[in-house]
């Protein structure tokens, strides 16, 4: 038996740090690392399934090559001279923006990366800006704060309030709960503000429900209060924040008989909500990435930074407005792995628009070969349905990935690649902690697995593409990450004896020194944000698709919620052969309104396409809600973006999904 140490590549806020042990090959056991602060006394069920996974029989483990009568095994020479010959089509008839290359967060290691070096490598590509996940609340901290920093989790033991707002991590976030639980212990009051009834929410002292899409409203209408009662903190909104004059003159509009409107809350309960912000200092605000996926998700998150601001709970021990933390990254040499110093061609779209840029935009050229890579976008983007089709458009279509998923099953080329354990990488892919991981290659893959790098290595040199790095992999890591070694000293080598908390990192942000906007301040008003096509103010505007009354006339009158489950990464652990089955979950009261019982089957339909699945009725949902958990394939019947739309919020170029309306009915 032997025992080495690795990280989950899984996309999780909390990565992980494992203690792996191996005999003959196999992978025997995978516990927490010790060694790990935060990570290392347990790990949840999905790390642990690892070790199935890897070894599954339906794991992909030779190229397969689309024919009339299916999919066929074939060698990886024949199907690498096919995936270059395509590519060199495409690029002499229309260049490299018939190229596109889609990619999302499957695999947290640095080195799978390395595929947009090869796309600059061939003179660029058509390539995504923006995110399903969390870019409108990234948008929103940098023209607040210039640069996204949560505080270090052990700091909350300062907190004497908490705020878990529109986050579940009981459900997402499994490490972050300790230390929530341990600051309420120590007297701390916790407050989860969230539509749902979630999990987190039943741990808390406070459950506050307001309509969703309304949470900026309600920022708004608390600082109003604030500002009125003279609660704020004067010394941090004269000398480190700017705009407050005006932000004081916007929130007027906003008392809380209006706010309680908008909000579906009782005035009082605003009110208390803020007296309660402004005075219990210090106060932590952690905020998650499901209140910023509606159509005005980016000013909501301007909202609540302001409040923050408002109240000097920033760059103190116990407050702060937490919601990613990257710290890591400025130590990576992404303009490397990008490929910038070959000046490559590219042409963007917003990520979420994928099915409606393929249909109009990217017509000049046309998208003759697409990569995709660590993503399931045939499952995972918004209005699914018109993605499928426009996805089959495409002449040619590559995927990469260890399972035959949707999206693979409509590839025209499918690459088995390998897994993390079987490759050697460096992750730091959490979202809210700043260690950074070695993981060695240990077992060996099964069948002909390869590592992107390997693959794009021998596809760059049958087309020739000189500018794609042919050193060993540990090379090229120890390369990348060649800023973290000149400015903190730390190399490869340092990496490879352990999980390593970055040296430096922040644990209060903004403590110290200038914020990080033009300005050196805190931007209650951001020109920033007014130049690139949302308002200087952080304001409220009524969900795009919620707030439509011509919906709700077509019938269209639920709200359509789709948020992460506790036991699958979203579509990665719904495997077909799980014996886990999909639910509709609804509250008593919409259940006896459409004559549905537990156990019943419904169908869920929006304007974009529909869903089917049985029946749960649970009194922790709402009464004018539908939830589905995301991730479900389509073979399951209850592929959740079926239904939903491929908009935009207002700024991040992020995904709307959960600004969706539907309708319910039995089956
Ligand atoms: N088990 C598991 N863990 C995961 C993931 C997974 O799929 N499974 N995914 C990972 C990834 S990629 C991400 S991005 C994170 C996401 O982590 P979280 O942000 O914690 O989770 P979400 O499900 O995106 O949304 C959190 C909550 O937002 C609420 N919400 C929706 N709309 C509103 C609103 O208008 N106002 C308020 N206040 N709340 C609202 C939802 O009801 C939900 O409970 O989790 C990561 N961790
Ligand atoms: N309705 C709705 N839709 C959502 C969300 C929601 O809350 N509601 N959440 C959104 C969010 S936050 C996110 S982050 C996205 C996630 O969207 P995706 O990242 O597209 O979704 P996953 O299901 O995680 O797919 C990851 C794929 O990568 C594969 N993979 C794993 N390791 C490797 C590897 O090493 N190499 C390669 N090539 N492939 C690998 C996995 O097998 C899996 O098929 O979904 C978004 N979609
Ligand atoms: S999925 Fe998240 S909580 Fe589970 S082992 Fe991986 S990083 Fe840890
Ligand atoms: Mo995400």
């Amino acid at each position: 038996m032997k025992t080495y140490r690795s990280a989950c590549p899984l996309n999780c806020w909390d990565q992980c740090s494992f203690i792996v042990k191996v005999k003959d090959n196999t992978v025997v056991s995978i516990e927490p690392d010790p060694a790990q602060k935060i990570t290392g006394r347990f790990i949840c069920a999905k790390g642990r399934k690892h070790i199935s996974r890897l070894r599954r029989p339906d794991r992909l483990t030779f190229p397969l090559i689309k024919t009339a009568s299916g999919f066929q095994q074939t060698s990886w020479p024949e199907a690498l001279a096919l995936a270059a010959a395509k590519i060199k089509e495409a690029l002499s008839r229309y260049g490299p923006l018939s190229l596109l290359h889609y990619y999302d967060s499957g695999h947290g290691g640095l080195l799978k990366n390395i595929e947009s070096r090869f796309f600059s490598a061939l003179g660029g590509c058509t390539v995504h800006k923006g995110s399903l996940c969390w870019s409108a609340g990234l948008a929103a901290q940098t023209y607040d704060f210039g640069a996204v920093l949560s505080h270090a989790l052990d700091d909350l033991s300062n907190s004497r309030l908490i705020i878990v707002w529109g986050r579940n991590p009981a459900a997402t976030a499994r490490h972050q709960l300790p230390f929530i639980l341990k600051a309420r212990q120590k007297g701390a009051r916790l407050i989860v503000i969230d539509p749902l009834y979630t999990a987190t929410a039943a741990l808390a002292d406070e459950h506050i429900s307001p309509r969703p899409a309304s949470d900026g409203a309600l920022a708004l209408g608390m600082a109003h209060l604030i500002i009125k009662e003279k609660l704020v903190d004067e010394v941090f909104i004269r000398e480190r924040s700017s705009g407050f004059a005006a932000f004081r003159q916007m929130v007027e509009d906003y008392p809380p008989e209006k706010v309680s409107a908008i909000t579906g809350l009782p005035a009082g309960h605003i009110i208390r909500l803020a007296r309660l912000y402004a005075t219990a200092r210090p106060a932590a605000i952690l905020l998650g990435y499901g209140l910023q996926r509606h159509s005005n998700g980016g000013n909501t998150i301007r909202a609540i930074d302001a409040l923050a601001a408002l109240t000097g709970n920033i760059g103190v021990p116990g407050g702060g407005v937490s919601y990613a933390n990257l710290q890591v990254a400025p130590y990576i040499d992404s303009d490397y792995l990008e490929g910038e110093d070959l000046k490559p061609q590219r042409r963007y779209y917003p990520k979420p628009r994928l099915a409606a840029a393929l249909q109009h935009q990217l017509k000049e050229p046309p998208v003759q070969v697409a990569y995709i890579s660590r993503a399931n976008p045939l499952v995972q983007v918004g209005d699914s349905a018109a993605l499928k089709r426009a996805f089959a458009a495409i002449p040619f279509k590559i995927v990469s990935d260890q399972f035959m998923t949707d999206t693979a099953a409509a590839a025209d080329l499918v690459l088995p690649c390998t897994a993390f354990l079987e490759e050697e990488d460096l992750y730091y892919n959490s979202m809210s902690h700043c260690y950074l991981n070695y993981g060695p290659k240990i077992v060996d893959p099964p069948g002909q697995c390869r590592h992107e790098y390997e693959i794009m290595q021998a596809l760059a040199r049958e087309l020739g593409a000189t500018g794609f790095p042919q050193l060993p992999a540990e090379e090229l890591l120890a390369k990348l990450i060649l800023p973290l070694t000149r400015e903190k000293g730390i190399t490869l080598q340092q990496l490879k004896a352990g999980p390593l908390w970055l040296p430096g990192a922040k644990s209060i942000p903004w403590r110290h020194g200038p914020f990080a906007t033009a300005d050196g301040k805190f931007n209650f008003y951001a020109s920033a944000a007014e130049n690139e096509g949302s308002t200087a103010l952080p304001h409220y505007q009524a969900p795009r698709e919620l707030g439509n009354s011509r919906l709700h006339r077509q019938g269209f009158r639920y709200w359509f919620v789709t948020p992460h489950p506790a036991d699958s990464i979203h579509s990665a652990h719904r495997l077909p052969g799980e014996s886990k089955k999909p639910q509709v979950y609804l509250s008593p009261q919409l259940a006896e309104e459409h004559g549905l019982a537990q156990g019943d089957r419904a169908r869920v339909s929006s304007p974009r396409g529909f869903l089917e699945a049985e029946v749960s009725v649970s009194p922790k949902i709402p009464p004018a809600t539908v939830m589905v958990y995301e991730g479900w394939w389509e073979h399951s019947g209850a592929a959740v973006n079926n239904l939903t739309s491929g908009e935009l919020t207002d700024m991040g170029n992020q995904a709307a999904l959960y600004d969706c309306l539907c309708k319910i009915e039995k089956v």
